[in-house]
């Protein structure tokens, strides 16, 4: 294969490829209400909340009283017509217009309002699901949303793209505050985690995982948690939670570096990053190899002794450019620095996304700089003597965008 063959294969066979996204926050359609989707939606990203605020003097409380189509109204003048959008989260508008068939150089919200209104839902997920080139997206499913629990309970109809993962933060976080929920939900628990509370928490979670099938559980931790053995959440995490984890097999998904609400007012939009410890993830691996971890890291200062671990433990496999992250430049460095320190065995990037359409946006942008990427790393095996072939560029894609998750499962 020459180079010039390569780029159109890496492309061709890019743009065929069917992708698992390991991490949304996205519904199906029966899960009433709780899908975003729409031009609205899409304006009033967190992302982009954070953004206007660079450039608005209006109280952030006043803000988020308004309705919705208002906050959009706003978001957009300030945003896209008042200057340009070259951030990357502006630029994600513009890209799921434009693949949606719309005139992004109309500039006109309302247009593009009576489009989404003009279709039906489950017709529109179908075409963002077939225009992001995602088979299946992995939801983050919260055992306590009062919303989302009666859901499950009453039995949602199912739609095989969607995969479950059961979301834990408040029970590592907040244990004492979820005692309550647990109680009213039938479980002998009290708030120190004492007497028969460790094995009806095991309980909680069990009933969980079946219900809703999770694929893994989850929970993202801030840039502090630390493994200082007697707390509370350090008791949950290796009373429970692991132990569960090993029982049926699933990974525990840890989402590292987060620090909520430094500016609470901003609600969604308020909270940040700090570097974390990966003492935590090293100890974790080290000490219950029966359990498989999926770790993605919020800091880009965390990013190579992040790689550097996933070398030392099979039982870690470190995914997504997560959030902060997730803008090509970041994206491109860190995926590149992956493929050096772990070759193929790791899962480059997940979505987050929080409204249907980012499917679109976000893929389309990753899809892109892994594309670039590889081509390099590609383009060096030739100057080397290496035979490539388009099977074998296939197969590679294939276990970088979904197989390296599923064999990860089963493992
Ligand atoms: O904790 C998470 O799953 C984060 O991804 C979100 O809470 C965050 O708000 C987000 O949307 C990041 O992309
Ligand atoms: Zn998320």
């Amino acid at each position: 294969m020459n180079r010039e063959h390569l780029k159109d294969i890496v492309e061709e066979k890019l743009a065929a490829v069917e992708i698992v996204d390991i991490h949304t926050h996205l519904f199906p359609a029966s899960f009433e209400g709780m899908l975003l989707w729409g031009i609205d939606e899409i304006l009033t990203y967190h992302y982009l909340i954070a953004e206007y605020f660079r450039y608005s003097e209006m109280e952030y409380a006043d803000f988020f009283r308004l309705p919705k189509s208002e906050q959009a109204d706003l978001v957009w003048n300030t945003l896209f017509l008042e200057r340009s959008p070259v951030s990357e989260a502006q630029r994600g508008v513009l890209t799921v217009l434009k693949r949606l068939g719309l005139d992004v150089g109309a500039r006109s919200l309302n247009v593009y309002r009576d489009h989404f209104r003009s279709l039906t839902l489950e017709q529109h997920l179908d075409n963002v699901f077939k225009a992001a080139g995602v088979k299946e997206v992995v939801m983050t499913n919260d055992p306590f949303d009062p919303q989302e629990r009666g859901i499950w309970k009453q039995g949602a109809a199912q739609d095989p793209r969607f995969k479950s993962s059961l979301r834990i933060d408040p029970l590592l976080l907040d244990y004492p505050q979820v005692v309550r929920t647990l109680q009213a939900e039938g479980y002998e628990v009290d708030a120190d985690l004492g007497g028969n509370s460790a094995a009806e928490v095991c309980r909680f979670l069990e009933d969980w995982i079946k219900r809703i099938d999770a694929l893994y559980l989850g929970a993202s931790l801030p840039a502090t948690f630390s493994a200082a053995d007697a707390s509370l959440s350090w008791r949950v995490l290796k009373e429970c939670v692991l132990p569960v984890c090993r029982e049926h097999g699933l990974p525990l998904a840890l989402m590292l570096g987060v620090k909520r609400r430094v500016n609470s007012g901003l609600e969604l939009a308020g909270d940040s990053v700090g570097k974390a410890e990966i003492g935590v993830v090293e100890r974790l691996c080290a000490e219950y190899p029966a359990n498989k971890f999926l770790v993605t890291m919020l800091s880009r200062e965390n990013q190579h002794e992040l790689a550097v671990t996933a070398r030392k433990f099979r039982n870690l496999m470190i995914f997504g450019c997560w959030w902060f992250l997730n803008n090509p430049s970041l994206i491109e460095e860190i995926t590149v620095m992956r493929l050096e320190l772990l070759g193929l065995s790791f899962l480059p990037q997940h979505s987050d996304a929080r409204v249907l359409e980012h499917l679109i946006y976000k893929w389309d942008h990753s899809r892109a700089v892994l594309g670039r990427v590889l081509l390099e790393k590609y383009e060096d095996l030739l100057t080397a003597g290496w035979n490539l072939t388009e099977e074998q560029i296939e197969a590679d894609l294939g276990e970088l965008l979904g197989g390296n998750f599923y064999r990860f499962l089963q493992a």
